[in-house]
């Protein structure tokens, strides 16, 4: 049962049942995947300072190469969940191939692949607003005792067995779940410790919040056309409120929180979208789903996508189950 303020530490212990046939590694990994975010909250909240500090790719004062935050935060999670017997196999945004994780004995015996966005909306760090990493966790499917192979990273995304995100905004949080709700810890920077600060988060059935980037207007398909100007007519609840920050965690985060819907749909800019099915959508999707919302490509639910490549794109649409159900209604419609 989930007690407020409890720790994530406490959190974890308590909950450890709920990991299916896990014999403490999700746990372990769990906990991984919070120092690793302890590291990067800490390079990103410095990152102002990078001027004085040294620019990427100068030296700073103590003669260090600046390396971009993107670099810093995957070199972050990849060392501190590379030597915990844990992962067998690592996919990451910022590498063309995935990394095979052998075990301490040379042996290609742990159970879990991660896939992850380090640094979701790095862009945004430049102007000091909010940006995220995004993690997605399956068990192997390839026999234990064989290298990982691509087709342990290319499963659907029901598959999932836990999924995350930290979001580095006014507070750091650390949300997720492993297919029992969705819990968010906060930061607590003075003393490094995660606190149970949003138990059992729950999507709005509906919202007044629409997030898109309607700079691509003309490029949408007509459906999405329709659906926002459905969102900016006066009638019922409606003009609904605009809001896009252009990082996705943050987006999301906050249209849980308040009720809305966020969408990155396909265009004639970009055919299946801008965002990645294995480390963006699928992850957000069953985060989502696991708080009441929906998730899809405007057509099928995300998690149902059997995947081909590890970087693919799909069209994106995620929130409030009625707003994602009126989005899909007008896609059908101008099928
Ligand atoms: P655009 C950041 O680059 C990102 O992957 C998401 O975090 C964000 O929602 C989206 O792209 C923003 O893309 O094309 O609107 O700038």
């Amino acid at each position: 049962m989930a007690r407020k303020n409890q720790t994530l530490g406490e959190f974890i212990i308590e909950n450890q049942s709920e990991f299916k046939y896990s014999s403490g590694e999700l746990s372990r990994l769990i906990n991984a995947i919070r120092l690793a975010a302890k590291v990067v909250n800490h390079q990103v909240n410095k990152a102002g300072l990078v001027d004085i500090l040294g620019g990427v790719g100068d030296t700073n004062v103590q003669g260090e190469d600046q390396q971009k935050l993107d670099v810093i935060a995957n070199e972050a999670f990849i060392n501190t969940l590379k030597n915990r017997e844990i992962v067998c196999g690592i996919g990451s945004e910022e590498n063309d191939d995935f990394i095979t994780v052998e075990g301490h004995n040379d042996d290609h015996n742990n159970k879990y692949v991660i896939l992850m966005d380090p640094l979701d909306g790095s862009s945004n760090i430049d102007v000091n607003v909010s940006v995220g990493t995004i993690f997605s966790i399956y068990r192997r499917i390839t026999d234990p005792g064989t290298p990982v192979t691509l087709e342990d990273f290319l499963q659907p995304g029901r598959n999932q067995v836990a999924a995350g995100y930290i979001i580095y905004g006014t507070s750091t949080m650390l949300v997720y779940t492993t297919g029992h709700g969705v819990n968010g810890f906060t930061l607590n920077p003075a003393i490094g410790t995660f606190y149970l600060s949003h138990p059992n988060m729950k999507f709005p059935e509906e919202g007044n919040i629409y997030s898109v980037n309607e700079g691509n207007y003309t490029h949408f398909p007509q459906g999405v056309k329709n659906y926002i100007k459905y969102c900016q007519e006066e009638s019922e609840n409606r003009p609904y409120t605009s809001r896009y920050i252009g990082s996705l965690v943050s987006d999301i985060h906050r249209n849980m929180i308040k009720g809305g819907i966020y969408m990155y749909p396909k265009s004639s800019l970009n055919a299946k979208g801008k965002l990645r099915l294995l480390y963006e959508c699928n992850p957000m999707a069953f985060i989502t789903e696991q708080a009441g919302g929906k998730a899809s490509d405007g057509y099928t639910s995300i998690l149902d996508l059997q995947p081909t490549e590890l970087h693919e794109r799909v069209p994106f649409f995620c929130g409030s189950k009625k707003m994602v159900e009126k989005a899909e209604a007008f896609m059908a419609e101008s099928l």
